[in-house]
């Protein structure tokens, strides 16, 4: 197939750009580079260093003869996105290009329109093209289980069946999210939805947990292929940040009680659903929604974890209880159903494998590399000015 992967130059995208180009699809990367440059412009750092995007291009077509293309643009871009997908006709759009984390989007009003901006109005770009230039394509949306927030109800596939007053309806599951990262996805979902019904587009609205790891087995082929690995306040996911921590003897950064309870999966996982969704498509005017993670677990059963490898590899590591500078629930209800992407024959990985076999190893051997500055969180959820560390 002709797949379209928007956001390729990331975390994920990176990755899932070479998977689908060992199974033989045609991939196309656009991305506007965002990612890189809040590094560069706030001196955060990548725990293990990568290639820019010239080079891992060059480097996969070297290791395996197989070409990935990329395209450096913006989905707010109108003229360059709907020119892309005019000419490159793609059967799947992946589309992973957004602003992707809680606390950018409440560093400031202008992070947080920024965040809006970027992605609400990016995705209705992306919808418009689509529905202009390319009707049969199938968009698989990266959205996020955040979109639920943590409803004291079993969270369900993106519908609910509702019995009010004696009557009956199936509708979109009540959304609540906790910060105007989230928001934004909500919205896209909101917009999504409505395009199909108007436009006849298929979509899939994957909502994804807390993604850990960093090693794929297409990223194992040569260092110069791997993907970013985020530590810091910003940009780091929970696990990757407590194993990095681990790593340096320090205190693990559990936000408040630590009860708060997420859904995870492992990054070798989310590989596997894209490719899932993309092989067993909905049919024409279909928004689809599937709930994409495999395991849920509290904070503090994280540190735990964390702190039970780190003593098998002789690491000593305490937990420390910082104010929490989010605004969160911290003991909650959580239960949320996953059973879609199960069926369609997803074999998870588990977590606590993956912390002692890669995450510390990773972390151990990329010490030297890890800015104990960029750890702490000085975002805090009800200040209206936030100030990043350099
Ligand atoms: P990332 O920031 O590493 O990658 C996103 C990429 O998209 C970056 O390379 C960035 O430069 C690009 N991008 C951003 N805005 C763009 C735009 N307007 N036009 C073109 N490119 C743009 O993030 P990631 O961790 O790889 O996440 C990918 C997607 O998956 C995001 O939509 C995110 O919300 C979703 N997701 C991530 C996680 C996670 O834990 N990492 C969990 C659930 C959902
Ligand atoms: N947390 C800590 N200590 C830390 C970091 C986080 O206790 O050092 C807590 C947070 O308070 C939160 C939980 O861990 O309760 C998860 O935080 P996170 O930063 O790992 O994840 P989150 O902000 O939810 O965002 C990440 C990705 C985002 C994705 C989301 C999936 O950045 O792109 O959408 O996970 S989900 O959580 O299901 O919404």
């Amino acid at each position: 197939m002709k797949i379209l992967i928007i956001g390729g130059d990331g975390y994920l995208g990176w990755p899932q750009a070479m998977y689908l180009s060992k199974k033989g699809h045609t991939i196309l990367i656009l991305d506007s580079l965002m990612r890189r440059e809040f590094d560069l412009k706030n001196n955060f750092n990548s725990l293990v260093s990568i290639e820019n995007v010239k080079e891992r291009t060059r480097v996969w077509k070297e290791k395996t003869g197989l070409e990935i293309h990329y395209i450096i643009g913006d989905t707010r871009d109108y003229p360059l996105l709907s020119k892309t997908i005019k000419g490159f006709q793609p059967e799947a759009i992946v589309h992973f290009g957004e602003q992707r984390t809680a606390p950018y989007s409440m560093i400031d009003r202008e992070h947080a329109v920024f965040t809006m901006d970027n992605n609400v109005i990016g995705t209705m770009n992306v919808l418009y093209a689509i529905k202009d230039f390319c009707q049969d394509c199938h968009l698989v949306k990266l959205g996020t289980m955040g979109e639920y927030g943590t409803p004291n109800i079993d969270i369900e596939e993106g519908y609910i069946e509702i019995e009010h007053k004696g009557r009956k309806d199936k509708l979109p599951y009540p959304k609540q999210p906790s910060s105007f990262y989230h928001l934004s996805k909500v919205h896209d979902s909101h917009n999504i939805m409505f395009a199909c019904k108007i436009w006849n587009i298929k979509a899939t609205d994957l909502n994804q947990g807390v993604v850990y790891g960093h090693e794929t087995e297409e990223t194992e082929i040569d260092p110069r292929l791997a993907t970013r690995f985020d530590y810091d306040q910003i940009y780091g996911t929970v696990l990757n940040r407590f194993c990095v921590q681990a790593a340096i003897g320090y205190p693990l950064t559990v936000y408040g009680k630590g009860g708060q309870t997420r859904s995870y999966i492992n990054i070798q996982d989310t590989m596997r659903c894209i490719e899932l969704a993309i092989e067993n498509p909905p049919h024409k005017a279909e928004f689809r929604v599937f709930n994409q993670f495999t395991e849920i677990f509290s904070i503090n059963q994280l540190s735990e974890i964390v702190s039970h490898c780190s003593q098998e590899l002789n690491l000593k590591v305490e937990i420390r209880h910082l104010d929490n500078p989010r605004v969160e629930s911290e003991k909650h209800y959580y239960n949320a159903v996953n059973t879609n992407l199960i069926n369609l024959g997803l074999k998870p990985h588990y977590l606590r494998n993956t912390v002692l076999t890669s995450l510390m190893k990773e972390a151990l051997r990329n010490k030297s590399r890890i800015n104990n500055k960029l750890i702490d969180p000085s975002v805090n959820w009800r200040k209206i000015k936030n100030i990043l560390p350099q």
